[in-house]
């Protein structure tokens, strides 16, 4: 297929409410959607960074920047036989994942699209529904965390994640155990909050039975999370630290971790996060699919990813509702039964996407035709 348009708007959407990580808190969620067309087909993308650079190093600004000066360019014009080809063509640019993720996801949605398979399908996954966990944000009081697990225990997620800082973490732990017992499948997330001088707080969150406990350490960390591996009995799930394929190797090489959490922009797309999930699957490594507040694009890319066979553990692939009053997806994304979601059957990501609504949404937009 030849790529004969390219498209990208930035949009800005806010959330239901605010969501606090230990990085801080979020009201809105900006992004950059872009589609890319070949012979009036359209595949579609949304970029993962926020506006600022806390979670990473790239934001809504530098990926911008990237599409317009390095990416758009070298795939305008281009004839793209397979998605795969697509890292390819950006291979010497450095980094910059999120910004590569955003239009090769879009390129993949395309490529089914032309093929008239599902994206699913497109990626070889087998699973045709999904289970589905939800990330709960930090809140003033350890009460209104509490409240808020409740809201969505009921309203079937099948995994609780907490965020959590130096301060707010084993009190709300046991107050969350306290209150809806042992069974309830739970797990943590620091984004980076700890040093290994904490080591004697993490170690008291080893007594929760907590499924795991993401991204305790600094983000570009894999060896101390090794030695904080060794001293702990749960499970170190890896988020931030995890960008390349020979990341996710020198970490299982390492055990920084015996979980993995797969974002496809933090590496860099659908191609390398499947080669991330195999080579987690050949050594044993379970692997869930995280979230970053994404619309409903970036979350039926979320889904199509988790359909692949070694995503067992429910991911943060939350219904377009945990954030949004009206979603950009046609229909919004739903739960089919409680804490299950369907992969779509439909052609590529498998939902309409809302143009009437990006165009109200949209701050800036830019067209290329080549
Ligand atoms: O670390 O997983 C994270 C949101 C923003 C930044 C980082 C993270 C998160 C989430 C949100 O946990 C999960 C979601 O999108 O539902
Ligand atoms: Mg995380």
């Amino acid at each position: 297929m030849r790529i004969d348009k390219i498209e990208m708007r930035q949009i800005q959407v806010p959330l239901k409410d605010p969501f606090e990580t230990s990085f801080g808190r979020m009201d809105r969620k900006d992004c950059v959607i872009i589609s890319v067309h070949s012979g009036g087909i359209v595949g579609y993308g949304e970029s993962t960074a926020f506006s600022h650079p806390f979670y990473n190093e790239e934001t809504t600004g530098t990926i911008w920047y990237m599409l317009e000066h390095f990416l758009i360019p070298a795939l305008l014009g281009k004839e793209v036989a397979s998605p795969e080809e697509v890292s390819g063509l950006f291979a010497s640019v450095r980094r910059n994942h999120m910004a590569i993720a955003a239009i090769e996801t879009a390129v993949w949605d395309l490529y089914a699209k032309q093929n008239g398979i599902p994206l699913s399908q497109a990626l070889g996954g087998e699973k045709q529904e999904i289970e589905v966990g939800v990330s709960i944000g930090i809140e003033p009081t350890v009460d209104l965390v509490v409240q808020n697990v409740e809201r969505f225990v009921e309203q079937g997620y099948k995994r609780m994640k907490v965020k959590i800082k130096p301060g707010f973490d084993v009190r709300l732990v046991e107050a969350i155990r306290k209150r809806f017992g042992d069974e309830l499948p739970l797990m943590v997330d620091a984004n980076s909050a700890y040093t290994l001088q904490d080591l004697p707080t993490l170690k008291e969150l080893d007594h929760y039975n907590l499924m795991m406990i993401e991204q305790p350490l600094a983000h570009n960390d894999i060896i101390e999370h090794a030695s904080l591996q060794r001293e702990l009995r749960t499970a170190v799930c890896l988020d931030e630290s995890i960008h390349t394929i020979a990341d996710a190797r020198h970490a299982i090489e390492l055990g920084s971790c015996r979980i993995m959490n797969i974002k496809l922009g933090r590496v860099g797309g659908l191609t390398n996060a499947k080669k991330i999930h195999d080579l987690c699957q050949l050594h044993g490594i379970p692997v869930w699919c995280g979230g970053m507040l994404e619309l409903g694009i970036g979350r039926l890319h979320n889904i199509a990813l988790s359909s692949l066979t070694n995503f067992v553990i429910p991911g943060d692939v939350s219904a377009s509702k945990r954030f949004w009053e009206q979603d950009i997806v046609l229909p919004g994304i739903e739960m089919i039964r409680p804490g299950i979601l369907a992969v779509p059957t439909n052609v590529g990501i498998g939902h309409e996407v809302g143009e009437q609504s990006l165009e109200r949404l949209t701050v800036r937009k830019l067209t290329r035709v080549g």
